[in-house]
């Protein structure tokens, strides 16, 4: 068994002590950041989901495997993360309401952060009203991050991005959009103005949406 595929059962077992130490060895072995969080984090926590869905385990056990991966990320943050060190905006966001999940949305914020943007973490479970204040109360904010992993809340993510369609400040800021029941087609069903699948080019698009302002 490989240093990644050791990670990848740790994770999926919810043994949090042991995976900093076995991400450390990861990069000490010279494995790339990016493919120690997906093939040693995220496709355990797809096993994770897999094994849920078939009743082969429970809430419980989706709990700790989440705990793990947390662990893993924070060792694995300042390889991911590049140089931040000019600021090329500010944005806002979270997790839609009624909706607990989080990692997915905090390694988006990471590698958003990682281009330079200064990034409000709104949280999990965000009433409408929240993202809609976030936005319109600060006017430095030109992106507002919606994220939603289930599909019994994609209806809270379309009210979220009407809402935000129909503020005063609209023209000043972009609505991105992303989790894994969300798709191109949904986004532009609902009116937000960009969609992407992953946290790496949730980074991409952040940027360009920098650069296209300048
Ligand atoms: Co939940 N859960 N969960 N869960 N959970 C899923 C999502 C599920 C697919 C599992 C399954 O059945 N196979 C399923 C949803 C099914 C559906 O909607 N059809 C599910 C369910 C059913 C539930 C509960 C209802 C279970 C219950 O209570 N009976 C419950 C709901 C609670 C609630 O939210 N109200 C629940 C609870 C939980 C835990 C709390 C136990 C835990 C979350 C802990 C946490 O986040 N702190 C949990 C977990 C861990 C999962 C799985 C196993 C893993 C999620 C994850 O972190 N993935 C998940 C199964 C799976 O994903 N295959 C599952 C890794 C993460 C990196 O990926 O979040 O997709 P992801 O993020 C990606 C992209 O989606 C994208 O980039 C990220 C990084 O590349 N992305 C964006 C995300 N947001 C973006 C925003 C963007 C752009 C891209 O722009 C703004």
């Amino acid at each position: 068994m490989s240093k990644i595929e050791e990670l990848a059962h740790t994770v999926e077992i919810g043994k949090s002590k042991l995976v900093p130490g076995l991400v450390q060895e990861c990069l000490d072995e010279g494995d790339a950041p990016i493919d120690i969080l997906n093939k040693g984090m995220i496709d355990a926590m797809a096993v994770v989901g897999e094994k849920f869905k078939n009743n082969e385990i429970f809430v419980p056990e989706m709990l700790v495997a989440a705990k793990a991966m947390k662990k893993g990320v924070e060792v694995l943050k300042p390889h991911l993360a590049g140089d931040n060190s000019t600021r090329i905006g500010k944005m806002v966001m979270g997790t839609v309401n009624g909706d607990l999940h989080d990692i997915g949305k905090n390694l988006v914020i990471m590698m958003i952060e990682s281009t330079g943007y200064e990034v409000v973490d709104l949280g999990i479970d965000v009433p409408v009203e929240k993202f809609v204040e976030a936005a319109e109360n600060d006017p430095e904010v030109t992106v507002v991050g919606v994220s939603a992993l289930l599909t019994t809340t994609m209806p809270a993510m379309q009210e979220t991005v009407a809402a935000l369609n129909a503020s005063p400040a609209r023209s000043r800021f972009k609505i991105m959009v992303g989790g894994a029941p969300i798709t191109q087609e949904f986004a532009t069903e609902i009116g937000a103005d960009v969609y992407t699948e992953d946290a790496a080019s949730a980074g991409q698009a952040a940027k360009a949406l920098a650069l296209a302002r300048k």
